[in-house]
This record gives C-alpha cells, structure tokens and sequence, in this order.
C-alpha cells in the first residue's frame, strides 16, 4: 500500500515547483483542491506526480480493490435526430434506411439470449428518435422487468428525456417518476460531454444543454436513486473547461450525493466529423484520470471505459486513480468500435477481466450497478 507518509518522503525529496507542492500537500490532508489548483495540475503537473497524488486517493476510497460487472448493452437505434459533430454512430433521421431501429420485442429477444447467463445489468442507451417515446420506453422497461425481476435497468440519458418529456408534455419530474414505475433504475452518464456551452454548441448543439442534463440527473437523485456522469475530452477543449466541467458535477455531488462513478471519455476520431482532430496519447490519457481522481473528492469511483479507451490503457489507467472497469460488455455495443477504438468487438469473459485486474497488481471486485459486492477474486 503507498501510504501518506512515503507520499510525502517522495515529494519533499524531489524538485517539484513550490506550488505543486502545496497542491500536493492538500491532496495528503484531504483537502478539497480549488478550481485554479485544478488547472495547474493540468497546466504544470507532469505524470508520475499526478499518479502519487491520485493513487493516494484511490487507495483512501477503494483500497486496493478493482470493479466491474457482468452486463450487456442494448442499442435501441442508431439513427438520430441531432447530428453531433463527434458522433461516428448516428445515421441522420434522414437516412434512416442505413440505420437499425429495434421494437419492443425485439429488444426482448435480446435480453432473452442471457437467459442462462449471471449478468446484472442492461444498459440501454443509444440515438433519439421520434417513435421510440415515453409509452415506447415505458413499454419496454416494464416488459423486461416482468421477464427478468433482477436485472437491473441502467437506461437513456438526459438528451433522450428531454426530448422524449417534451414530446409527452410532461415535466422532467413526471417523467422520471413514469420511467421509474415502469422498471428504470438508474442512469448511465453520457449525454455530458463538455458543459461550457460554446463548446457544447460546436460539437452537440440541439441537444439538451448543460442545466437541463444537470437539472434531470439533480431531480433523479433526489427521487432517491442514482446514476453516473461522462465527459468527453481530448477535442477542442481547454484544461480549464475540463475543470469547470468537473466542477458543476462536483457541486450537484455535493448537494445530491447520487451519482456512483466518473467516466472519462476519450474523443475517437475515426469517420465523424471532426476526424480532423488528432486524438490526444495515452499519457495525456493517463494525466486526465489522474486529475479527475484528484479534483472529484466527492465521487467514490473513477471508471476506465476500456471498450472506449483500449484494455492496455484501461489497465495502466489503475495505477492513476481508476478502480473500475465497467463490465464484461459481451459486444454489444458499437459506439465506439466505429469511433474507432481498438476493440473492434469489445467482450471480455470474467476470468479475462480478473487476470487483467491482477496483473496490475489489484485486487478483482464483481460488483452489481450499485457497488454492491457480488463476488471477490482474492484467489482465483
Ligand atoms: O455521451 C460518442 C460518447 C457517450 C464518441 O454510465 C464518444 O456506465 C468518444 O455515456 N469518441 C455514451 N466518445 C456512452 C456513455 C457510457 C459508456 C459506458 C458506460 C457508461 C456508464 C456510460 O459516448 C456519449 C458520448 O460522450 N461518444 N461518440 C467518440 N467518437
Ligand atoms: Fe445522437 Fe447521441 Fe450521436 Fe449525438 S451522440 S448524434 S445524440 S446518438
């Protein structure tokens, strides 16, 4: 274990600029860092500091223990009404010809396919369109649930309930409590991406905005349930509004204390429209979890998306202040082998997850959406 004490030994021994010293002194106490200690680090803070820092962190929360779970994803449509300049995914509502759109039963058909199978959780998420609506959502939340009691229901984002309320006339509130009647159990994180708003409107523009996805997960959790909360990085974005981005989660975290992990996402550049951009490297990947660690006090889980990020760097990601890798995913999900990650078909078995684990040297956790412990790997 690498206590406070070795930290400071490392630390007080080294060159490190006086500022970065006393960032990392707070990091020791506990403390909460400022927004402007926040884009420092960005700015001055170089890898293997942000990695004591962040591995302290970790360690105080998660010790020395990694998550994941056993879940599927489902993918109702790839066609969409909005057009976000990163998404390689979605076919416009014009060309809905090149796209899937799945009914009810269809959907059913797949849950079905793990019938023999341990997973825990669905997670549904995928482009807005007009038919898939509140009856349709409802529809089918209350249909798996009948089918299968225990599997938990991670579905939709603030950009598909905004649209999907307001075409329903209902507020996000009544919404929420029909989405929640039917089946629903907790929110997935996306549909963040980066909430300055100019940014926003360069690369998602007409979708929700920042205060509606931070209005609909806020009235959420204070229904009593939970959810998680991305962010997509390495585009046009600055260091400081990746602060201010983790900055209004952390507040509403404050307030809330609902949402479970952090997921930092990593833009792919492959076949969207701004395939122009290089994507950002591994190491800039491996300062921003770092940081995130660092600066989300308030968030007890850092996750490293590894169908997103690449499983090589999702194990290197453990020793920057990540303790979850999401799930065994089983490739069932498209969105980012078509942005072009390195997992063409992303599917891990369990025991390929734990070998990955221990090999970083932690310790395997199976875990249910909550962080309920379902089985330690300490042995085998
Ligand atoms: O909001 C789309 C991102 C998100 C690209 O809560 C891209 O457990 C990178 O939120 N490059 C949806 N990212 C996925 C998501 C998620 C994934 C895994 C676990 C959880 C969870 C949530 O995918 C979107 C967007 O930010 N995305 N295109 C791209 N080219
Ligand atoms: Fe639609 Fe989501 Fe793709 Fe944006 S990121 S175009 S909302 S599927």
């Amino acid at each position: 274990m690498f206590n406070k004490n070795s930290a400071e030994l490392i630390l007080s021994k080294s060159s490190y600029p006086e500022e970065l010293k006393r960032i990392a002194k707070k990091v020791f106490n506990n403390e909460r860092i400022s927004f402007e200690e926040g884009i420092l680090l960005y700015q001055k803070a170089e890898l293997g500091f942000l990695g004591i820092l962040a591995n302290y962190v970790r360690e105080n929360k998660n010790g020395n223990y990694v998550y994941f779970n056993h879940n599927f994803h489902v993918e109702p449509t790839n066609v969409c009404v909005y057009s976000c300049a990163f998404c390689s995914y979605s076919r416009l509502i014009k060309n809905k010809d090149q796209g899937w759109e799945l009914s009810v039963n269809e959907i059913l058909d797949i849950v079905k396919k793990y019938d023999n199978q341990d997973v825990t959780e669905v997670h549904i998420t995928g482009g807005v369109v007009p038919k898939q609506d509140l009856k349709f959502y409802t529809d089918l939340f209350s249909k798996i649930k009948s089918y299968r009691p225990n599997l938990h229901i991670k579905a939709l984002t603030p950009v598909e309930f905004h649209y999907i309320f307001k075409k329903a006339k209902v507020s996000y509130e009544e919404g929420l409590i029909l989405m929640k009647e039917a089946g629903l159990d907790s929110l997935p994180g996306g549909g963040a991406e980066i909430f300055n708003t100019e940014i926003r409107d360069k690369i998602a523009g007409g979708k929700c905005s920042t205060d509606e996805w931070l209005s609909i997960h806020e009235i959420w959790h204070k229904m009593g349930n939970h959810s998680n909360a991305t962010m997509l990085y390495g585009h046009i974005e600055s260091y400081e509004h990746r602060i201010d981005h983790m900055d209004r989660l952390r507040k509403l975290q404050d307030k809330t204390k609902g949402f479970n992990a952090f997921i930092p996402l990593k833009f792919r550049n492959k076949d969207n429209a701004m395939a122009h951009i290089n994507e950002v490297s591994v190491i800039e990947d491996l300062r921003n979890y770092a940081v995130s660690r660092i600066y989300l006090d308030n968030f007890a889980h850092i996750k490293s998306y590894w169908a997103m990020i690449g499983r090589s760097t999702a194990q290197l990601s453990l020793n920057f202040g990540t303790d979850d890798l999401d799930g065994t995913i089983d490739d069932t999900t498209k969105i980012y082998s078509m942005a072009g990650s390195e997992e063409k078909n992303p599917k891990l078995t369990t025991q390929e997850l734990v070998d990955l684990i221990k090999s970083a040297g932690k310790i395997p956790v199976q875990r249910d959406t909550l962080y309920n412990v379902v089985k330690e790997y300490t042995n085998n």
